[in-house]
């Protein structure tokens, strides 16, 4: 894969992707979103890789929207980019393999959104959060006054909304922004060790626990349950499922093969 702003690193069956616009602390413009969406599809097909962690180049994950491209939009323009960014996120969201957000710097507006995103956040100790738009004179674009109020709770996301404030990833981990705080240097190695301890677990049962709970939460209990109670079926069509009970019951380490 040649893309411009991102780098994309197997290890094992683990992709990590990172942005890479550095000069810009990485924020997305209209290019860096469209190789996330191709990178995407590219690593979302790809048999070989089980988990993806995203993650910036350089002293940010990523420090928002681009403010020089969005500065001279009109309002249909603007709604366009929304629609793009709101597009490449709700892909990420719904990949059937788990994503991992590894923010290794400013998270800010379209930087936080990209994180929340992510099935899962590890901070470094250097990570910092906010949605400043509304000091920008706009509001959050592509989906943060969704996803922040889901993950952290209306007051919360409203206060962090309505005062641009940055908060650091202590900040964040209290408020439950992030799973996890580490230091800087151990950032990566800390996301691909969560990431190998998922590996270890029948990965189609991951994708399953995955789409029950992200369309268990966006509808009724009722439908939630009902979704969970026909993925919880499917995993007895699969052979990963007799290997795992069959490994407990036989005192063994089980040999998945998502089959
Ligand atoms: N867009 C464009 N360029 C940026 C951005 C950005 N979001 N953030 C940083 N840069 C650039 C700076 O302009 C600077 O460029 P140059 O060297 O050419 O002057 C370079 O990155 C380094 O930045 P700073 O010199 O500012 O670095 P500091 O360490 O002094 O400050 C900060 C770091 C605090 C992160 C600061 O750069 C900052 O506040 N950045 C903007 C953060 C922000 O407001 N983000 C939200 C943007 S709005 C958004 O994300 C909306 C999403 C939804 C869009 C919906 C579509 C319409």
């Amino acid at each position: 894969m040649d893309f411009e702003n991102l780098i994309f690193k197997r290890e094992g069956n683990i992709g990590i992707l990172s942005i890479n616009r550095p000069k810009a602390l990485n924020a997305l413009n209209t290019q860096v979103l469209c190789e996330l969406d191709k990178a995407i599809d590219m690593i979302e097909n790809d048999e070989d890789i089980h988990i993806l962690i995203i993650t910036g180049e350089g002293r940010a994950f990523v420090a928002g929207a681009d403010i020089a491209e969005m500065k001279e939009m009109n309002s249909k323009e603007a709604r366009q980019f929304a629609k793009n960014g709101l597009g490449v996120f709700r892909k990420i969201e719904l990949m059937e393999k788990p994503v991992i957000a590894a923010v290794n710097g400013f998270a800010l507006g379209g930087g936080c959104e990209l994180s929340m995103c992510c099935d899962i956040r590890i901070a470094s100790e250097k990570a910092k959060f906010g949605q400043p738009e509304v000091g920008l004179g706009i509001i959050p674009g592509f989906a943060g006054t969704q996803r922040l109020a889901r993950l952290v709770g209306m007051g919360r996301a409203k206060e962090l909304i309505f005062t641009s404030d940055m908060i650091d990833a202590n900040e964040a981990y209290r408020i439950g922004l992030v799973n996890k705080v580490v230091p800087q240097d151990e950032l990566m190695n800390e996301a691909i060790a969560l990431a190998n301890k998922i590996l270890s677990k029948g990965q189609i049962a991951v994708r399953f626990a995955k789409t029950s709970i992200n369309r268990g939460m966006e509808t009724d209990i009722e439908t939630g349950m009902a979704i969970e109670r026909d993925l919880f079926g499917l995993c007895f069509a699969t052979e990963d499922q007799k290997e795992g009970m069959g490994a407990f019951l036989e005192k063994r380490s089980p040999n998945y093969k998502l089959r």
